[in-house]
């Protein structure tokens, strides 16, 4: 920036970015969500006797409200404020706008272990797999799930229908259980966004199985689970 009576009368710039609809726009209270305020940028002498070279660093928190097409917030953008204060004068500023682009990211485990289980075996509310998917990004979350094969086991194989998954606590006899298919299914999880006080909220995915006869080990097959945007 440049002040025209000298470098040295440039005493302080305040930088802010913020969600366009954030409470009190320029003015608004640092939040992750929208608001990211530094109070006293980082200011150097340029070379140019009227000049100053500031920097504001701000981290960005991955909830910070996405506002292109598909974000929380379409209708709005971001706007990097800027505030030069003079020794002298009235502070002025500038504005330049931005969209935060929308995440899509969820923390999902990596094993569904029902453990050791007999033939005959049907999972209920108290003994299914329950499943806690977090949010990582700052899109409203879905999760499709699909098991492309039968699990193989150490003698025989356990059929894709011998397994369901749930987005409530029930088991496998419950209606609101659905069978496991070749192709991905939309489970409608609604991951939601995560705020300062609840960075990452979480939603559980429930898994049944039924135990077949003729078989014996252990069985291991590969489950599919796919963050979409909801
Ligand atoms: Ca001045
Ligand atoms: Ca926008
Ligand atoms: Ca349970
Ligand atoms: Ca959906």
């Amino acid at each position: 920036m440049e002040d025209l009576d000298g470098q040295n009368t440039i005493t302080n710039v305040r930088g802010v970015f913020h969600r366009s609809g954030a409470t009190n726009g320029s003015a608004c209270t640092n939040s992750g969500n929208d608001c990211y305020v530094v109070t006293s940028c980082g200011l150097v002498n340029d070379t140019d006797p009227n000049r100053k070279v500031y920097s504001c660093r701000m981290d960005l928190q991955y909830y910070s409200a996405s506002t292109d097409a598909s974000g929380q917030y379409p209708s709005n953008n971001w706007v990097a404020y800027v505030e030069v204060t003079d020794g002298t004068a009235t502070g002025t500023n500038n504005a330049l706008t931005k969209e935060m682009n929308s995440v899509l990211s969820l923390t999902i485990p990596g094993n569904i272990e029902f453990g050791n289980k007999n033939i005959g075996d049907v999972t209920t509310a108290a003994n299914n797999v329950e499943m806690s998917i977090a949010q990582a990004g700052n899109v409203n979350a879905d999760v499709e799930v699909s098991m492309a094969s039968a699990l193989t086991c150490t003698s025989g194989s356990m059929a894709r229908d011998r397994f369901k998954w749930a987005v409530t606590d029930v088991g496998f006899s419950s209606g609101s259980s659905t069978v496991m298919t070749a192709s991905p299914v939309d489970t409608n999880l609604d991951v939601g966004y995560g705020t300062d006080g609840s960075p990452s909220p979480s939603k559980f995915l429930y898994f049944n199985m039924s135990v077949p006869s003729g078989i014996g080990g252990t069985c291991s097959g590969i489950t599919t689970l796919s963050a979409i945007s909801h």
